[in-house]
C-alpha cells in the first residue's frame, strides 16, 4: 500500500520536477493531486504516463493526505503550510519560510536525517538549493578533518528564481539578436550575457539573504561551529548551480583521504581529471542528482585548507529530489504515517 501524496506548486519549475521525480523513483503513490493558484485549476500537469488536471489549492481539504511536498513561494506556504499540517498532513516545504523555526527540522538526508526525528508541527523544510549542494560535498570533509571556515562564492542557475527566471533569460538573450530592448522583471539588472551579485534582498550588515541564508542554513544541518561567508552571483544559465569553495579545517588535511572520502560518500561524485575540460559544468548537471565536485587542491594561504569546485542541478538534488529523498528516508525511519 502507497501514499496519498499532494504536490503543491505543482505548475511551477520545482513542482514539475517534484512530478517526474517521484515517477522516476517510483515513491510508493496510492493516490496523487496536483494543485496550484487558481489560474491553474484546469490546466494539466505529467506525472509518470498519466495527465494530472491542477487543482486549486486555495478551496482543498487536506484530511487524508498522508504528504504535502510544497513549492508555491514563501508566503503561500506560510499560509497553507500549517493548515495542511493541522489536517494531519506532514508537510516537505521548500520554501525558505520555515526553515529556520526551532521546532522544523532541516534536512539534507545525506548530511543531518535523524533531524527528521525532532519532527513537531508536522512540516519539514527542505534547504536553499545553494546550501544542499554545499553540505552534500562539505559533510565527508567535515567528518574527516572538522570544517571551521568556508568561503563559497556562487554561479546561480535563473532556475533558482522559477519558470518566470528563465522565461526572462530567454526572451532577452533572443531579444539581443532581434533587436529587442531588454525587459527586466525577475532580475535586478539584465541577465542575458551578464552576471549579477545579488540573490534576493540585501540584509541590514549589507550581505544578500541568499548569502545569508547558505551561512545559518549551514550551521542548522551540518554544525553550529562552522561559520560561513558567501558571495552569491545570478549568472545567465538556465539550470545548474555551481560554486567554488575554500573550506578551513581544524585538522592537518589530506588530499588523498579527501578524494576518497567523497568518492565514497552517497550523493557525491567525483569527477577531477586535472586536464583540460575534466570536470563537471552546469550544463553537464542537468537532470542528474549527484553533487559533482571537481577541482579538489590544497589552499596553501592556511593551515588547513581545501579548494573545490561544486555543481548540481538546482531543481534536483537542490529542490525536487532533496524534498522526494525526505520523504523516502520518513518511510525508512517508520516516522510517515498513512491515514489509508
Ligand atoms: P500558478 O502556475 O497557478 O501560478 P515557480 O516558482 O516556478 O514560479 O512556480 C510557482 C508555483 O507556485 C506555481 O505552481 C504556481 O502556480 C504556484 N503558486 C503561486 N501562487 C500560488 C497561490 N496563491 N496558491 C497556490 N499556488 C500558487
Ligand atoms: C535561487 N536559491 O537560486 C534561490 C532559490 O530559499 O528556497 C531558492 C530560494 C529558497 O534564486
Amino acid at each position: 500500500m502507497g501514499y496519498r501524496v499532494a504536490v503543491v506548486g505543482a505548475t511551477g519549475a520545482v513542482g514539475r520536477e517534484i512530478l517526474k521525480t517521484l515517477a522516476e523513483r517510483e515513491f510508493p503513490v496510492d493516490e496523487i493531486v496536483a494543485l496550484a493558484s487558481p489560474r491553474s485549476a484546469g490546466r494539466e500537469v505529467s506525472f509518470g504516463d498519466q495527465v494530472l488536471k491542477v487543482q486549486n489549492l486555495e478551496t482543498f481539504d487536506f484530511t487524508g493526505w498522508d504528504v504535502g511536498l510544497f513549492s508555491p513561494g514563501g508566503s503561500v506556504s506560510a499560509k497553507y503550510a500549517p493548515i495542511a499540517a493541522k489536517a494531519g498532513c506532514v508537510v516537505i516545504d521548500n520554501t525558505s519560510h520555515f526553515r529556520m523555526d526551532p521546532d522544523v527540522p532541516l534536512v539534507v538526508p545525506e548530511v543531518n536525517p535523524n533531524a527528521l526525528k525532532q519532527i513537531k508541527r508536522n512540516i519539514i523544510a527542505n534547504p536553499n538549493c545553494s546550501t544542499i549542494q554545499m553540505v552534500v560535498a562539505l559533510k565527508p570533509l567535515h567528518d574527516l578533518f572538522t570544517l571551521k571556515r568556508v568561503v563559497v562564492s556562487t554561479y546561480q542557475a535563473v532556475s533558482g528564481a522559477g519558470k518566470d527566471g528563465m522565461d526572462e533569460l530567454f526572451a532577452q538573450t533572443r531579444g539581443t539578436f532581434v533587436n529587442d530592448p531588454p525587459k527586466i522583471e525577475q532580475f535586478q539588472k539584465q541577465i542575458a550575457f551578464n552576471c549579477i551579485p545579488q540573490i534576493d534582498v540585501f540584509m541590514d550588515d549589507g550581505a544578500t539573504k541568499e548569502e545569508w541564508k547558505m551561512r545559518v542554513e549551514t550551521k542548522k544541518i551540518l554544525d553550529p561551529d562552522v561559520d560561513v561567508i558567501a558571495t552569491c552571483v545570478r549568472v545567465p544559465v538556465f539550470i545548474g548551480h555551481s560554486e567554488s569553495v575554500v573550506a578551513e579545517f581544524e585538522e592537518p588535511v589530506d588530499i588523498k583521504r579527501a578524494y576518497e572520502a567523497l568518492r565514497e560518500a552517497e550523493g557525491v561524485v567525483v569527477l577531477d581529471k586535472r586536464e583540460d575540460g575534466g570536470y563537471v559544468t552546469p550544463i553537464d548537471s542537468v537532470g542528474e542528482d549527484a553533487t559533482y565536485v571537481s577541482r579538489l587542491r590544497v589552499d596553501p594561504t592556511v593551515p588547513n585548507g581545501l579548494a573545490f569546485w561544486c555543481v548540481s542541478d538546482n531543481l534536483r538534488k537542490g529542490a525536487a529530489l532533496n524534498a522526494v529523498q525526505i520523504a523516502e528516508t520518513m518511510i525508512a525511519l517508520d516516522l510517515l504515517p498513512r491515514h489509508g
